[in-house]
């Protein structure tokens, strides 16, 4: 199991492998607004858990084993932002929010919130019915 420092990099290296198609040690280092140098340790610890391939002078890719948790990690992190947008929280707090959270919910947390974010979006009624008592909250 990757730590939640690990599973930071393997997210961001798999958002710019599928936004860039590629990533590099200084784009990682840009993304997570760390050193380079600190990238570079963490890769080489990645390829030792077999996450990602690196090759010295050619950069990295994600292993079978990366891609597949990268997929789980984004999908992660792109449910809870929906989950804290849909429950009424205020745009600017959401992607801080998800980065504190996103680490500290077991999977069957994360799937019992997908059902709920599902059961909101089956019916825009419910949405609304939330929506007033939060009215009613204010008041
Ligand atoms: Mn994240």
């Amino acid at each position: 199991m990757p730590t939640p420092t690990m599973e930071d990099y393997i997210e961001q290296i798999y958002l710019l492998i599928h936004t860039k198609g590629y990533a590099r040690v200084t784009d990682v280092a840009e993304a997570l607004l760390v050193h380079p140098s600190s990238v570079t340790k963490m890769i080489q610890k990645l390829d030792k858990e077999s996450f990602v391939k690196y090759e010295k002078y050619r950069g990295f890719i994600l292993t079978e084993k990366g891609t597949k948790i990268g997929k789980r990690l984004v999908f992660r992190h792109d449910l809870l932002e929906e989950f804290l947008k849909l429950i009424g929280v205020d745009e600017e707090n959401i992607y801080e929010d998800v980065e504190g959270i996103e680490h500290h919910l077991s999977w069957n947390a994360i799937d019992r919130i997908a059902d709920l974010v599902a059961y909101f979006k089956e019916d825009e009624s419910r949405i609304e019915a939330l929506r007033k008592i939060q009215e009613q909250e204010r008041d």
